[in-house]
């Protein structure tokens, strides 16, 4: 969360990080704005909201300049108002920050003591006023802010301007992205590939504990204790195609569209190979996963509950114990390690602080076989765990995952048949069961998806609502969570989610002719128990939304109302009944009016505590 960008050029970078910051606007949204170095002296423009209005202001005041920096924030510490929007700057230092500075009371207390005075309630702000501190005696922005790092505790991504060194950028990283784009004549930073994308494709990961000067000419790196450090250069493989809206309204509409495509991909080297097979996950996946007894997944919101849906595949077909964990709770807890316990971690963006702090903390339990599934190559996650299985959804900007759920379905699905299979639980006929399922996949999603109209009319009957409850069984429980998620991040009705046997042992109070229940009813082998459960809520005046299988042998009633997907797919059948839940909830939201790529509160990648 929170997005920095940065660039010194010979030409006018205000443009370059206006849309920098617009495609970064995903991380954050609370307010934004930019520094700039211009004839020996710091301008700076903040405005609460979007980067839009903040661009209007700039333009207002005619910025232009040749060095600058720019955030568009997630607040955590602080309002959101203009004091507290980045940069913050102290005395001609201006700076951008991504994380979480733990002891920035004590700071603030040392520097008040000096004689600083806050503008602002950030935590952020005690940095600036740490290097020009330290700009005292260091007399040099790098050794300033190298100073300054020293004496932080938490998490940082930040890049420094000062009005006395007018020909570079200087930047630091810890525990959040930063990576440095390399042009032609004119160099970046950036918290992500996508801000930069429109001038370069050559960047350079910088590592924890990095710090770097970046000027017109060149970057020079340096590690955790202050030596020059040389990190590789990579050619991003973005296209910015995949960075644009195209026809559609949303990025959610598009992205929940784009999965055929996306699964397509996903399953590309699986389909290649025709088997299942450890090499999908990397080079000597064999050694880690042959002798695996258990399986642990950490993850945090919709990947937590694609990690559930493993649970049940990675049980039944593999035969292995398998618990999911939210990722922040197990960091914190006493856990039992075994070293042949699996440990797969799920995170969309592979920089999740939780999941990242749970990889770590397992790691430091002992806990060596680690496996990430993650949509961003190279980034934190996958490059901290020994195997890698990249979900290839593309990227993903509406704040409500879509195609990086189904994806995630998809990976783990294949890691499910893959462990029975190196432990001789899957015959060559389920192997080309699981294979012909999968590749048939794409073609039933597209099917989900062409229910849309329908699902167009029962959006509008949600709309004014201020309750849902979501059900489902077995494998599709997990939808159902993934479900009443999707309906709240972005409709803001309040929706909760249930296993359907559950439902008379509390949530039944709730049930009444106001509370739409929506129900996802496969034609599996609970279809029969979830029919009594449904019973239950229609004997108390609940209105029922089914979203069953072509072949389930149950239709529409008084108070029933059914949409069918098609014909049962059999195992994946949780991927195929997610497209329904989706649809809902953007429509919803649609008809209710919010912003649906940018719903209240929220930020695409978590990258704070
Ligand atoms: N702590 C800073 C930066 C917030 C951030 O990185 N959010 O993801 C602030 O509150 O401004």
């Amino acid at each position: 969360m929170c997005g920095i960008v940065g660039a010194i050029a010979d030409r006018d970078v205000v443009p370059v990080l206006i849309e920098g910051l617009k495609r970064l606007e995903y991380r954050g949204y609370d307010s934004a704005g930019i520094a700039v170095v211009d004839a020996g002296r710091v301008r700076r423009v903040r405005r609460t909201g979007r980067v839009s209005e903040m661009e209007a202001a700039a333009g207002a005041e005619g910025f232009s300049a040749q060095l600058g920096v720019g955030h568009t924030r997630w607040a955590t510490h602080g309002g959101v108002t203009e004091l507290n929007a980045h940069p913050h700057v102290s005395h001609g230092v201006a700076l951008v920050h991504n994380g979480i500075i733990e002891n920035h009371e004590q700071q603030r207390a040392r520097l008040e003591a000096l004689g600083y005075v806050f503008e602002s309630q950030t935590d952020t702000e005690v940095i600036a006023h740490l290097i020009d501190l330290h700009m005292k005696d260091a007399g040099d922005l790098l050794q300033a802010l190298q100073r300054a790092v020293a004496e932080l505790e938490g998490a940082y991504a930040l890049a420094v301007v000062s009005h006395a060194e007018p020909r570079r950028i200087v930047c630091a990283r810890m525990g959040c992205p930063l990576l440095i784009g390399l042009g032609e004549g004119e160099n970046f930073v950036a918290s992500d590939v996508s801000a930069i994308i429109q001038a370069t494709r050559r960047v350079i990961f910088l590592e924890e504990g990095d710090t770097a000067e970046v000027t017109r000419a060149g970057v020079r790196i340096f590690d955790q204790r202050g030596a020059r450090a040389e990190r590789e250069e990579h050619l991003s493989d973005v296209s910015l195609a995949s960075l644009e809206l195209g026809p559609y309204r949303h990025f959610m509409q598009k992205e929940i569209h784009e999965q055929p495509r996306a699964i397509g991909d996903t399953i590309e080297a699986v389909m290649d190979e025709g088997a299942f097979g450890a090499a999908l996950f990397g080079a000597g996946a064999e050694q880690v996963l042959e002798e695996v007894e258990s399986v642990q997944i950490l993850a945090c919101g919709t990947s937590y509950y694609a990690g559930s849906v493993a649970r049940y595949w990675i049980e039944a077909i593999a035969g292995l114990p398998c618990s999911v964990e939210i990722a922040s709770e197990y960091r914190y807890r006493a856990a039992v390690a075994n070293p042949k316990q699996l440990v797969v971690t799920i995170s969309q963006s592979g920089e999740t602080l939780d999941t990242m702090e749970a990889l770590k903390y397992a790691k430091a339990l002992g806990q060596e076989r680690t496996l990430s599934i993650c949509n961003v190559p190279e980034s934190a996650i996958p490059r901290a765990s020994r195997l890698v299985y990249y979900t290839r959804a593309g990227a993903e900007i509406g704040v409500a995952s879509t195609k990086a759920f189904t994806t995630q379905l998809v990976a783990l699905f294949t890691l499910a048949a893959t462990l029975a299979k190196l432990r001789g639980r899957l015959t060559a006929a389920q192997e080309s069961e699981y294979l012909d399922a999968l590749r048939h996949l794409p073609g039933s999603v597209q099917h989900a998806l062409n229910l849309e109209p329908q699902i167009v009319a029962w959006a509008d009957r949600f709309a004014p609502k201020h309750n849902a409850l979501f059900l489902g069984r077995g494998v599709h429980y997990p939808i159902a969570l993934e479900g009443a998620l999707k309906l709240k991040e972005i409709s803001y009705i309040h929706a909760e989610a249930y296993p359907a046997g559950e439902l008379k042992h509390g949530p039944l109070a709730l049930v009444d002719a106001d509370m739409p229940v929506v129900v996802i009813a496969p034609n599996d082998s609970l279809l029969e128990k979830v029919k009594s459960n449904m019973q239950e809520v229609r004997a108390r005046g609940g209105e029922l939304f089914v979203f069953t299988d072509q072949d389930s042998n149950f239709g529409e009633s008084e108070g029933v109302h059914v949409i069918r997907t098609p014909r049962h797919v059999g195992v994946l059948s949780p991927i195929v009944h997610t497209i329904p839940v989706q649809l809902l909830a953007y429509h919803t939201a649609l008809a209710r009016g919010t912003d649906v790529d940018k719903p209240r509160n929220l930020a695409k990648s978590v990258t704070v505590e």
